[in-house]
């Protein structure tokens, strides 16, 4: 990593009005209760399949000024509170806690998915310390999405032991968004052959197939999907993110 803050796109995952958590439903959600969930690929968003979280992490639910009410962990309403996401500066207040065991199964909207509804779905490599401990997934283009996917579609009983339908995991396949020369239009599950990977846990070829795909896409990587479809990763990335911004469907983080 370099120096310096490194900016993220915090994705607004929309949770279902009728689907909204029990402990959250005394509150004034008219502006929306969101998943909130740290980036560094805007441009891929059209690709999402579903949401992870991790099941032992505690996630809170804060109110922002002018965003809705966030999900996240305290370590990131910590940087929010500090970044004027809340109505008074370096303070926030907790709502409601989940575990993230909880959150499993809700229905989502996900800004810009050709999915139209996804769901928040376990994934066991998350760090509680990074970004908002919510990922959002992107199996056509991250191995780690890819892997802890197909790790859910293949082992039954870990669908089973974190109370996961079927419906929610095996209908949802990578979705072709960016091409990438000598990579074709799914870079994760080619990157996942190639070095054989064998589950999200597989760290070492992981590290690898992401700094692979990360610098590959960014200078290589053509967008096969959107408002920027034919245009570079490298030159739709910015626009991509602004116009989410602008859209209110994400917000600029740093930590
Ligand atoms: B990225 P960096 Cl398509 N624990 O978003 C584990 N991983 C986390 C995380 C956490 N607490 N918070 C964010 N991340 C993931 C898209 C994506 C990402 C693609 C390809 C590569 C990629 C869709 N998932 O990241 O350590 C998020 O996944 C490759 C590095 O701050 C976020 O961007 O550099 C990225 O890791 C942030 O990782």
């Amino acid at each position: 990593e370099g120096v310096g803050p490194q900016e993220y796109t915090l994705a607004k995952l929309c949770i279902q009005d009728d689907s909204i958590p029990e402990k959250l439903q005394k509150q004034n959600t008219s502006n929306g209760v969101y998943l909130v969930a740290a980036t560094l690929r805007p441009e891929t968003m059209y690709g999402q399949t579903n949401c992870w979280v991790h099941p032992d992490i505690c996630y809170i639910a804060i109110e922002t000024k002018d965003h809705g009410i966030f999900i996240c962990t305290r370590h990131a309403a910590r940087n929010l509170c500090y970044q004027n996401f809340t109505s008074e500066h370096g303070k926030f207040t907790v709502l409601a806690e989940f575990l993230g065991s909880e959150l499993f199964g809700l229905p989502i909207k996900a800004p810009f998915a050709i999915n139209e509804i996804i769901y928040v779905l376990p994934m066991l490599t998350i760090k509680e310390d990074k970004g908002t401990g919510i990922v959002t997934s992107v199996p056509s283009d991250s191995a780690d999405d890819y892997a802890a996917l197909i790790d859910l579609k293949n082992k039954k009983q870990l669908r089973e032991k974190y109370s996961i339908s079927d419906s929610m995991v095996l209908p949802f396949e990578p979705i072709p968004i960016i091409r990438i020369e000598g990579y074709g239009d799914l870079s994760a599950p080619f990157m996942y052959k190639k070095l054989n990977i064998q589950s999200q846990n597989d760290h070492d070829k992981l590290a690898a197939a992401r700094d692979e795909i990360y610098k590959k896409g960014f200078y290589e990587g053509v967008l096969l999907k959107g408002k920027y479809e034919q245009k570079k990763v490298y030159d739709a990335k910015k626009l991509i993110r602004d116009d989410l911004v602008a859209e209110k469907l994400a917000c600029v983080y740093y930590e």
